[in-house]
Formats: structure tokens, sequence, C-alpha cells
């Protein structure tokens, strides 16, 4: 029985969407970075990646929405960080984040990965952004990847 699972190796010509928010812009500047280094160290053409800003992770859903039925992309990354306050704010932001964003994933078809960070505290978030506990932007790029080969070869079973 042969295995089907994906590589990070890109096709030429790999075009990535990253939807990023600015809130906590210190800690998505750096996943963003981290996201970008991955594409491009596994040869993907920095031209063909579009990031899109939005102000909160409440409003990456509905972008990566937009961008996933364009059919230009074939990933889109989700990049945020919603950080636990004093208020219960943080708990309707991260369902519906997390909700929205599978709901994209599932109904477009389109790898659509989930690089939000969802932590107690700021150095949590410090710390997944590129310091000890590396750099979730950079692995959620490798996860786009892998998804983009995976998803081709489920394709192409028993086409030939
Ligand atoms: N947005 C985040 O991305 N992270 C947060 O930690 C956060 N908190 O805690 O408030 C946050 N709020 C803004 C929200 O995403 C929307 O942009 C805003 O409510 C407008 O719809």
């Amino acid at each position: 029985m042969p295995n089907i699972e994906g590589n990070y190796i890109p096709k030429k010509g790999t075009q990535i969407a990253i939807i990023a928010s600015r809130f906590n812009e210190f800690v998505v500047g750096r996943l963003i970075e981290g996201a970008i280094d991955c594409l491009k160290r596994h040869g993907v053409d920095e031209k063909n990646i579009v990031v899109h800003r939005v102000p909160g992770s409440f409003e990456i859903p509905v972008a990566a929405k937009k961008v996933a039925r364009s059919g230009d992309y074939h990933a889109v990354i989700c990049l945020g960080a919603v950080i636990r306050g004093d208020t219960p704010h943080f708990e309707f932001v991260s369902a519906e984040v997390s909700k929205g964003i599978a709901n994209v994933a599932l109904e477009t078809g389109t790898p659509v990965i989930y690089g939000v960070l969802t932590t107690d505290t700021i150095e949590q978030a410090i710390e997944r952004s590129g310091t000890k506990a590396g750099n979730r932007g950079f692995t959620a790029a490798l996860d786009a990847l892998e998804m983009i080969n995976v998803m081709t070869k489920i394709s192409e079973v028993g086409r030939d």
C-alpha cells in the first residue's frame, strides 16, 4: 500500500499569500520574517509572496477567504498573535480566528495554514516568534509547502 505524504519542495511559480494582523506587531512582524525566510530558502521566488495586512486576528478569516477564493495562490498562511489580557476579549478573538481559518480551508479546498499564536503571556509569544521556542512563522510556511505538495499528490492518485 503506497503512502502519500508531502515534501517541502515547491514547484516553480508557487504563489503564496500571507495574511497577517497588525495587532501585536512586535510579535507578528517576526512571524512574517520567519515565514518569508523559510519560503525563500526552500526556493519560492520572493516576488511570488504577497503579504496582506489586516487590523487584528479577528479580521484574518475574511481576508483569507477572499484571497483563497481568488484562485491566485497555492496556499494562504495566516499569522497573528492573540495574547491573554485581563478581559474575556482573548477568548472571543482566539475562538473566532481558529474556527474562521478552519472554515476557509474546508470551504475553499486551498491549504490555509493556522499560524496564529494564542498565548497566556507576552513572554510566551516572544518565545514562539524567533527566540527560544522557534518561530511559528517559519514552521507555518513549512506546513504550507507540505500541504501544497500533499494536496497535489492526492489529486494525482489514480490519474495514470
Ligand atoms: N487582536 C489580536 O490579533 N490579538 C489580540 O491579542 C487582540 N486582543 O487581545 O484584543 C486582538 N484584538 C483585536 C481584534 O482582533 C479585532 O481587530 C478588533 O476587535 C476589531 O474587529
